[in-house]
């Protein structure tokens, strides 16, 4: 028997460095759960720490990215019960959604099939990089439904999109496609759907071709110094650069430079070295 936390509501494949991690509930096109919630909760943790995970691609089995959260499992069932057990479901859906993903310990990535609505913007969001299909359809649809975008929807919206642009999908709930979501900064990039998962790979693999260690210091502090003034921020970059010498098991510092000003024969993304050595 294995013991791995997902393999219902989450799949997980592993395939050389990416682990593939899809959401599972096509009937309901991925409409999030509190099953599902806890076993991605659980997911993520395992994968932080799993060795044959070196880059998450958060995906979604069948046509829909996620239709948000389940308004049957994770709403109304909930709604009028106990409210111990309602701020239970909602903060497991908040920690795998945001609390996890925005600093995971390793790159994310968000692969954009199809449908994504409402509380599926959070984890697309927390996400590094989010790629979607140029068909892929996007709404911040709550509004449809008597409620607000709450589980971090409107906070997120207020960090990728701009002001005018975030107000106006939030109170229309009117949907833009992946393009669109590329134009308004909401997703990294929109590629055709079928050279989706191509690109996304070879994204995925891209990561994976750097100092893990330079990388995940670059993000998380990216995703620190937004709420902070700029004195702290740049406090804080100094010891997290110094930081990064001490934590970096392969030394890139000292390796970065020695390819550059010694050797001369590293032009990363520049084809040959063209200098004199
Ligand atoms: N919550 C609960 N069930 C859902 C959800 C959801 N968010 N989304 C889809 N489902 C279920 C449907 O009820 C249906 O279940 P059933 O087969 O038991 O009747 C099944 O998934 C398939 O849904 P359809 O609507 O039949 O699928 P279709 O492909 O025609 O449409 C679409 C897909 C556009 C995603 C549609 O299901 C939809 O609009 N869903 C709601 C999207 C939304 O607004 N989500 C935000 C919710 S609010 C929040 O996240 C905070
Ligand atoms: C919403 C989403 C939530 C939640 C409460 O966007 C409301 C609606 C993502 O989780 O907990």
């Amino acid at each position: 028997m294995s013991s791995d936390p997902w393999g219902k509501n989450v799949l997980v494949e592993f395939d050389e460095g990416i682990a593939w991690v899809t959401l599972n509930r096509p009937e309901k096109r991925n409409a999030m759960s509190p099953d599902l919630n806890s076993e991605m909760l659980l997911t993520l943790d395992a994968l932080e720490t799993d060795e044959r995970c070196g880059v998450i691609v958060l995906t979604g089995a069948g046509e829909a990215f996620s239709a948000g959260m389940d308004l049957r499992e994770y709403f109304r069932a909930t709604d009028d019960g106990p409210q111990a057990k309602r701020m239970q479901v909602y903060r497991t859906a908040a920690t795998w959604q945001w609390r996890r993903l925005l600093t995971y310990f390793k790159p994310t990535i968000a692969m954009v099939n199809g449908w994504c609505f409402g509380g599926a913007f959070t984890p697309m969001a927390a996400c590094d990089i989010a790629i979607a299909a140029d068909e892929a359809t996007f709404g911040v649809s709550e509004v449809n439904w008597g409620i607000i975008p709450g589980g971090n929807v409107s906070k997120v919206l207020s960090v990728i999109m701009n002001y005018r642009k975030a107000l106006y999908y939030i109170m229309s709930g009117e949907t833009f496609d992946g393009k669109k979501a590329a134009e308004l900064g909401v997703v990294t990039e929109s590629v055709p759907k079928a050279q989706l998962r191509e690109r996304t790979r070879a994204v995925a693999q891209s990561l994976l071709k750097k100092n893990p260690t330079a990388v995940r210091q670059a993000k998380i502090a990216f995703k620190y110094v937004d709420e902070m003034s700029w004195d702290e921020s740049a406090e804080y970059l100094s010891a997290k650069s110094d930081q990064l010498r001490v934590v970096d098991p392969e030394k890139g510092r000292a390796e970065g430079m020695k390819k550059f000003l010694d050797d001369k024969e590293y032009r990363p993304g520049l084809g040959e070295y063209k200098r004199d050595k």
